[in-house]
């Protein structure tokens, strides 16, 4: 399996994260890819590439432009400001408030766009969002090539990006684009399969309408975790897309064999589809020592849910999204990757 990656991520070093009242360094931190990388050497797994320059278009393919140009000059126009710290909104156009006008002010902006206030904007973002979005391009150009499957090693992370939103560690919407893009190569369906702790608010968001992209999202009950106000069972898709959204929302304390279940229940939804790929959002914060979430996966039962995966007998591609139990992010990750090839091949029908 060929495993995309760039060194452009560490661009990206917020020092701020919101958290419980404080600033605190980031959970999501550059180090995480560096235990990836040691443990894919480590065994030995997979063949690091570089990935290729796809421009923006894929990226405006899915996300509003204005968004896309307010990321783009965000730090320099925060930094013109004059403040001391890195660039957080204190104000939104909440329910009781306008939200029709865009506005001039970047202050004011930055509440426009933002959806979780815990991400901090830092020198270096929107070159890392870039290259994180060609890290999941060329996966999935490996993948409509003909591999049986490829993994991007994406920072910063994308599910939570909507499409005129950012927050929850997320710029662009990895998935979302490189779901379009397979679109736009020839697949005629896409399935998306969240598998991050979180649920995947931003894809949701992106794919609503469309009957063209199914979005399956296993993940901690909204009423109790982060993002708190999408991710409901009764969130079923819209128009054309009714039908074409599924959530599957989990108590806390929830252990793999209720996971599991809730997995493969999954399956058939997806097979029915008949998706010519599908790409497997694979956060690792579902494990029980994630510091910020409250699933109870222990490091092997993610090469159980690769080799589930594997069943399902579809062109794979893994882009990564959360985990933040730093030094076993690693081990996790590759478990999954791991668990997903070495795993008995059935062909699809
Ligand atoms: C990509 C991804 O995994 N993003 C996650 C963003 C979560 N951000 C805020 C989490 C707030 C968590 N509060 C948990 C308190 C635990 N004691
Ligand atoms: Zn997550």
């Amino acid at each position: 399996m060929k495993i995309f990656y760039s060194q452009e991520h560490r661009k990206r070093q917020p020092k701020t994260e919101l958290h419980g009242g404080t600033l605190r360094p980031p959970f999501e931190c550059a180090e995480r890819l560096d235990f990836i990388l040691a443990e894919l050497d480590k065994r030995r797994f997979g063949e690091i590439v570089a990935p290729g320059s796809f421009g923006i278009e894929p990226v405006t393919a899915i996300h509003d432009s204005g968004f896309v140009a307010f990321l783009e000059t965000a730090w320099q126009e925060w930094s013109a400001l004059g403040y001391e710290g890195e660039a957080i909104p204190t104000i939104w156009p909440t329910r009781t408030m306008r939200s029709d006008i865009i506005p001039e002010h970047f202050e004011a902006k930055l509440g426009y766009y933002c959806l979780a206030n815990e991400t901090s904007i830092s020198d270096g973002t929107w070159e890392a969002a870039c290259a994180s979005k060609d890290v999941a391009l060329s996966a999935t150009q490996d993948v409509l090539g003909g591999a049986r499957s490829a993994f991007g090693l994406c920072r910063p992370p994308g599910h939570h990006a909507a499409i005129d939103q950012y927050g929850g560690y997320c710029f662009f919407n990895n998935a979302a684009i490189a779901a379009q893009h397979a679109r736009d190569h020839g697949v005629e369906r896409a399935a998306i399969l969240d598998v991050d702790f979180h649920h995947g608010n931003g894809t949701q968001n992106i794919f609503y309408e469309r009957g063209d992209v199914l979005f399956v999202s296993l993940h901690g009950d909204p009423d109790q975790a982060f993002p708190h106000f999408l991710g409901f069972a009764d969130e079923c898709g819209a128009g054309a897309g009714k039908g074409c959204n599924l959530n599957f929302p989990m108590p806390p304390g929830t252990g793999f064999d209720a996971w599991r279940a809730r997995l493969k229940s999954a399956f058939d939804p997806i097979r029915r589809f008949e998706p010519g790929l599908v790409i497997v959002s694979l956060g690792v914060d579902t494990f029980e020592k994630d510091p910020i979430s409250f699933f109870k996966l222990a490091s092997g039962d993610f090469t159980t849910m690769g080799a589930d995966i594997a069943s399902l007998g579809l062109p794979t591609v893994f882009l990564m999204e959360g985990g933040y139990a730093v030094e076993e992010v690693g081990i996790n990750t590759v478990n999954t990757l791991q668990g997903f090839a070495e795993a008995k091949q059935v062909p699809y029908s």
